[in-house]
């Protein structure tokens, strides 16, 4: 196993091929996208994580990984395109269909295929080992496939990518072994093999509970803002229980996994997964009533201008995807409220503003949606002079919330009530 296809060069893909490819293996790294090409080519990146510069661009010179808009023969075929969801909620497997089917000119005996994308239970079963037998293979004979999902937290993907437990879920037996071998290559975590239904399932499932705790945080802080209590100190002392650990509230669930997968569950077993389908529908609703606080904070004033800070969908990441900054501007703009967005990360997008100061200058309020720790730097008193009105609303809990108020704002934090 020397010679390593990996399909989708994104939040996934790339690390995972630059990765391989300082391990020692020869990488082909396919995009349809000629910029991505080009770019990882050049032994640069198209997104924002930690470490990932370095460890391209030492793969790209010692040639071992190369870019490439099609497939070639190789001896594993790695797929880690994106799976996104449609309109009406349901897994779009195009990309993934659209990968596999690349690849079958070049299939050989002996080849393994492992699917990374996270994916609906049952899709190694019934989408892909039936477009391959129909090409003539014999999924444990000839042809090798297994589920592996990742697992990575964006943000810190090149370390959980070495040092995370792994789970294998292989079509047979035999599909499960030949991915072990090669995970074995790279991976310090422990390696456990199971069926590729329960891998697929395990890892929606990860972040289905991650989804569901979100949205009792979330629910919890709707709760105490209307006891007039305050949510961060309840989850304080809820949490020195030695089996309780409540989670972080906060203006909804974005990115790309966490707010999509437990979608795949519902699509699944619709009858079933009544907790899960509420749990995504109250921490969609996050958005809608960050608006309706800021327009409530904002209320009576003259065009009110609202500063936005942070629009990735958590902080230190540049990733916009799905986030619930993003739906909160849209909808304080339909509104009819001034927005000015402010995130060091991100580039481009509604409302966005180069500047901190651009975005402070005259604001009637300043709502804090992303955790990124360049806004804890902030000095609330050159925020307030910049500012037309003194006015703070924090749904991370994560600035001074004394040293705003010392400046002069009136602050409110998300799940608490307004003072
Ligand atoms: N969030 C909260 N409260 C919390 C924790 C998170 O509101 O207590 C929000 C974040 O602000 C963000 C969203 O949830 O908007 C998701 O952030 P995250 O850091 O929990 O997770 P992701 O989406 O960046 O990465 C997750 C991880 N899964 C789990 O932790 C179970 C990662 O390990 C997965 O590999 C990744 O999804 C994925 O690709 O599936």
């Amino acid at each position: 196993m020397q010679k390593i296809c990996v399909l989708g060069l994104g939040y996934i893909g790339l690390p995972t091929a630059s990765v391989l490819a300082t391990n020692g293996f020869e990488v082909l790294g396919v995009d349809v996208s000629d910029f991505i090409v080009q770019t990882v080519g050049g032994g640069g990146i198209h997104i924002e994580e930690p470490g990932l510069q370095t460890v391209v661009r030492a793969a790209v010179q010692s040639g071992n990984l190369r870019a490439v808009r099609e497939p070639a023969p190789a001896d594993v075929f790695i797929i880690a395109v994106p799976t996104p969801l449609t309109a009406d909620q349901r897994a779009d497997m195009r990309f993934v269909k659209a990968a596999a089917e690349s690849i079958v000119p070049h299939l050989r005996r002996d080849n393994l295929v492992i699917l990374e994308s996270t994916s609906p239970p049952g899709t190694c079963a019934n989408l892909l080992k039936p477009l391959f037998e129909s090409a003539g293979w014999t999924i444990g004979a000839d042809l090798f496939l297994a589920h592996c999902p990742e697992r990575v937290l964006p943000g810190k993907i090149l370390r959980e990518l070495i040092e995370n437990d792994r789970i294998i879920g292989g079509h047979t037996p035999a599909c499960a072994e030949r991915a072990r071998e090669l995970y074995a290559a790279f991976a310090a975590g422990t390696i456990f093999l199971t069926t590729d239904t329960t891998a697929e399932t395990v890892k929606l499932m990860e972040n289905t509970f991650r989804d569901v705790n979100i949205a009792l945080a979330n629910e919890a802080a709707l709760l105490c803002e209307q006891l007039g209590i305050d949510y961060w100190e309840v989850a304080r002392f809820a949490n020195r229980h030695p089996r309780v650990q409540l989670h972080t509230a906060g203006p909804g669930v974005g990115g790309h996994c966490i707010s999509v997968d437990p979608w795949f569950l519902v699509e699944k077993c619709p009858e079933e997964a009544k907790l899960i389908r509420m749990a995504r529908e109250r921490n969609d609703s996050m958005p809608k009533h960050v608006v309706s606080v800021l327009r409530e904070m904002t209320e009576g004033l003259e065009k009110p201008k609202v500063t936005i800070l942070g629009l990735a969908y958590k902080g230190n990441v540049d990733d916009v995807r799905e986030s619930p900054a993003v739906h909160v501007v849209h909808g304080l703009m339909e509104a009819g409220l001034t927005v000015c967005a402010y995130d060091p990360h991100v580039s481009e997008g509604s409302a966005w503003t180069a500047s901190l100061e651009d975005a402070l200058r005259d604001s009637d309020c300043v709502a804090l949606l992303t955790d990124h720790s360049e806004y804890l730097a902030i000095d609330p008193a050159v925020a307030g002079q910049l500012m037309r009105g003194r006015r703070l609303f924090d749904t991370r809990n994560a600035l001074n919330a004394e040293a705003w108020r010392a400046a002069g704002f009136h602050v409110r934090r998300l799940g608490a009530a307004s003072a």
